[in-house]
């Protein structure tokens, strides 16, 4: 008997040693058949190999017997997963309501966005500009995606090659996609969300490619990079129509008033969820809609079952003054200002669009 899958996280808690068999290659994520009890085949789409890992326990053997399933879960290990505590350095946080006057968002998405965390703007880009951002996208995520192939295993973190591509600071290599940052959808967006002085503060584009088993796991975006304040603003702009068959985001509703959560490096990405909660939403979006959530709003998506690439562009945008902080390897803490002059550039100031 033999079955293909992603080794599961829980698989891998479960079997520590299959963990640190895998983490030698560093590749713990990649499709793999059980064979047969002690054999292990990579089965990936751009790569093989084949791999024996061993080991005479009973729970493997049951794992092996159950068709490569855990037992399934009891009591509340079958509804919650475990309540993440606060991030180290988010001590008193506070959420700040949107108390208008507003620009674009309505009374129903301001609602939607102090209590849930998110709101969706539906088709707010017109086709001709999605048409444009795609081909500037992906000209430069061809180039990403070639060098990826270059590395080891075809894989930098958390972008690998055929399945999921992280295409950063697309500003600096496309003037439409900057002016589209600066445009005045997005002056109104961060007016309405954030305030008269915003500027941008990280932008990406995510594709998924045909096929692509694994999840992007739940995280939030806060939990990456440590920004102050925490409460900065996170636009997913869908380039492609998407849903739960394609990869489509998935949201943790209510969440966000808790501020930063403890979240675990994992090969996959930063985790601070290991399942989904009750609370989970999938949304169903169209090319052209942007979907704006709190950088405090736990979010996953999915696998993409389907044959065609999900495309989707993040922009992320903290009021004027906003810092990153992080630990060096030495234990020292880095404070550093969002104020990059070619890609942390302004948008709002005043109140007032700048171009
Ligand atoms: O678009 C995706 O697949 C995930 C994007 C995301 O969650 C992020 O960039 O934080």
């Amino acid at each position: 008997m033999s079955t293909a899958t992603a080794v599961p996280a829980a698989v891998l808690r479960r079997f520590p040693a299959l963990a640190r068999h895998f983490d030698r290659d560093a590749a713990p994520d990649q499709p793999v058949l059980f064979l047969h009890d002690d054999l292990v085949v990579r089965a990936t789409p751009s790569r093989g190999g084949r791999e024996v890992f061993r080991d005479d326990s009973a729970a493997w053997r049951a794992f092996c017997d159950n068709g490569f399933r855990l037992p399934a879960p009891t009591g509340r290990e079958a509804s919650e997963p475990p309540d993440p505590s606060p991030h180290e350095w988010n001590r008193d946080f506070r959420w700040r309501p949107i108390t208008g006057p507003t620009r674009i968002l309505d009374e129903a998405a301001c609602a939607q966005y102090n209590e849930d965390g998110y709101c969706v703007l539906p088709d707010v880009v017109d086709a001709a500009t999605v048409e444009i951002l795609t081909s500037e996208v992906d000209r430069l995520e061809r180039e990403g995606e070639e060098r990826l192939r270059g590395m080891r295993a075809g894989r930098a973190f958390i972008a690998r090659a055929d399945e999921i591509t992280f295409t950063t600071h697309i500003v600096r290599g496309s003037r439409f996609v900057r002016g589209f940052y600066g445009s005045e959808l997005f002056q109104d967006i961060v007016h309405d969300i954030i305030g008269p002085d915003v500027r941008l503060y990280w932008d990406q584009a995510v594709y998924k490619k045909p096929h692509s088993p694994l999840p992007f796991p739940w995280h939030q975006d806060n939990g990456y990079t440590f920004v102050e304040p925490q409460q900065y603003l996170t636009c997913w702009i869908a380039l492609t129509d998407s849903d739960e068959s394609n990869g489509g985001l998935q949201l943790v509703a209510g969440a966000h008033t808790r501020g930063t959560l403890r979240h675990s490096r994992t090969p996959l990405g930063y985790v601070c969820y290991d399942r989904a909660p009750t609370t989970a939403r999938s949304l169903t979006t169209t090319a052209g809609t942007v979907v704006c959530m709190s950088a405090t709003t736990p979010h996953q998506t999915g696998p993409n079952t389907t044959g065609e690439v999900r495309r989707a562009l993040v922009a992320q945008f903290v009021p004027d003054g906003a810092v990153a902080i992080s630990r060096e390897a030495n234990g020292r803490v880095v404070r550093l200002p969002a104020e990059d002059p070619v890609r942390q550039f302004r948008i709002l100031s005043g109140g007032r669009g700048v171009r």
